[in-house]
């Protein structure tokens, strides 16, 4: 049982119209994350959201010799947060991806993430969103190396899951590195 306390923030990961049933990159299960979110950002203090936003010249893209589909175009309606999210619980959003040249996975990557955090006098994270085997996965191990706790929200993440087994292995990871778990229903409110 954890305890929300002063010091924690929550950090929803890229919960973006894209990643979503129907967008062009859609985590399957992705719709499950708004429950526990919208439930839990209005106890914490600080609640960050990362969104992708990518220029059109991303090296990622399929169309420029990268791995996915068009995303997160940045300003486009795929980039905007899904209507399910009660974005007015937001405090702060930090937009990543947008160097061209590299992945923009983490939400702490050539991102003021880190400084917000500090200022807002955050320990510790607690992280939500989309995708648990990308962003949440390195948002994650980017907050335990810059030296916050993190922990897991394990019914607020889903998978794009491409290779099976992704999402274990991002967990592992995430685990590894020095990150906890839990599902929200075990956070004392
Ligand atoms: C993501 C793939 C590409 C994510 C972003 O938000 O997990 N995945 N860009
Ligand atoms: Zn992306």
């Amino acid at each position: 049982m954890y305890h929300i306390e002063p010091g924690d923030a929550l950090i929803v990961v890229d919960p973006q119209n894209d990643f979503l049933p129907g967008g062009s990159l859609a985590v399957p299960e992705g719709n499950r994350i708004f429950e526990p979110i919208n439930r839990l950002m209005p106890f914490f203090s600080y609640v960050v959201a990362t969104r992708d936003w990518h220029p059109r010249d991303h090296a990622y893209f399929q169309a420029n010799g990268g791995p996915w589909p068009w995303h997160c175009l940045a300003g486009t309606q795929g980039a905007q947060f899904s209507p399910l999210l009660h974005a007015e619980q937001i405090d702060d959003v930090v937009s990543k991806g947008t160097d061209p040249k590299t992945d923009g996975y983490s939400g702490f990557a050539a991102t003021d993430l880190a400084e917000k955090l500090r200022m807002h006098g955050i320990r510790r994270v607690f992280v939500a969103g989309l995708a648990t085997d990308y962003c949440v996965k390195a948002t994650t191990l980017d907050a335990r190396s810059a030296g916050f706790d993190a922990i897991v929200l394990t019914d607020a993440i889903a998978a794009i899951d491409a290779a099976p087994g992704d999402a274990e292995r991002a967990l592992d990871e995430m685990r590894a590195s020095g990150a906890q778990f839990t599902r929200s229903a075990d956070l004392a409110l």
